[in-house]
């Protein structure tokens, strides 16, 4: 067991049962030129989280963690789709449709990609999710479950949207989450900080928060 320096209090962290989560963390949210600039927002705010999360995700991999990507999008004939999700934000152009990188949000376009600095290895399980949270109509839980993991470390974005949203869902279904709070953005500076502080109140009412550096300085051989 590594004890990870955290908010509310220390993170007990167990190698052999945690697992790093990569959540979203796709060309069309990150990447200039991308779906998530081109609705008008600062995507430096979320770029910054990609060269911590590049570290911790090289640790990960030195310690055999579990890694697990994931993707939000649709199948190419949007059957999987929800027509709220479609028609919310009366976007010209949403998801679906011909974007700046390809389809917007659709399986197999550039944009839907993850970016090449967070790239999957070979073997790392990439989780294709329609919602926000992972865990829902993915098979996440039993990817997870099966390989007896009961915790997880959370890089990713949006850190108000699917980092919240799984991180929710993964504390109901019993798994601790640690979120590195310089590995997760938001587009929007203030609930970056509010999404963190509602994870870690309350004595970790969802769950713990650090850094990258307190996930490195944790022992790597425990
Ligand atoms: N991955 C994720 O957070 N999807 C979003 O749509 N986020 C927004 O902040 N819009």
């Amino acid at each position: 067991m590594a004890k990870v320096e955290a908010q509310p209090y220390e993170f007990e962290l167990e190698p052999k049962r945690c697992a790093l989560m990569v959540i979203d963390m796709q060309r069309d949210f990150v990447d200039r030129g991308g779906f998530g600039e081109a609705l008008g927002n600062d995507v430096s705010l979320l770029r910054k989280a990609i060269g911590p999360t590049r570290t911790v995700l090289d640790a990960a991999r030195a310690r055999r963690m579990l890694v697990i990507h994931t993707r939000e999008g649709h199948r190419p004939d949007l059957s999987d789709l929800p027509q709220n999700k479609k028609l919310r934000g009366r976007l010209k152009a949403g998801i679906g449709d011909p974007g700046p990188m390809g389809r917007i949000l659709v399986r197999g376009e550039y944009g839907h990609d993850i970016v090449d600095e967070l790239k999957p290895a070979a073997g790392e399980p990439v989780v294709d999710k329609p919602g926000k949270g992972a865990f829902y109509a993915t098979d996440l839980d039993s990817l997870l479950r099966n390989r007896g993991i009961g915790q997880l470390v959370v890089c990713g974005v949006t850190t108000e949207v699917c980092v919240n949203t799984t991180v929710r869902e993964a504390n109901d279904r019993g798994y601790d989450c640690l979120v590195l709070e310089d590995c997760v953005g938001s587009y929007f500076p203030e609930f970056q900080k509010a999404a963190l502080d509602m994870i870690k109140a309350q004595g970790g009412i969802f769950g713990w928060v650090s850094d990258s550096r307190r996930f490195l300085a944790a022992p790597a051989n425990a």
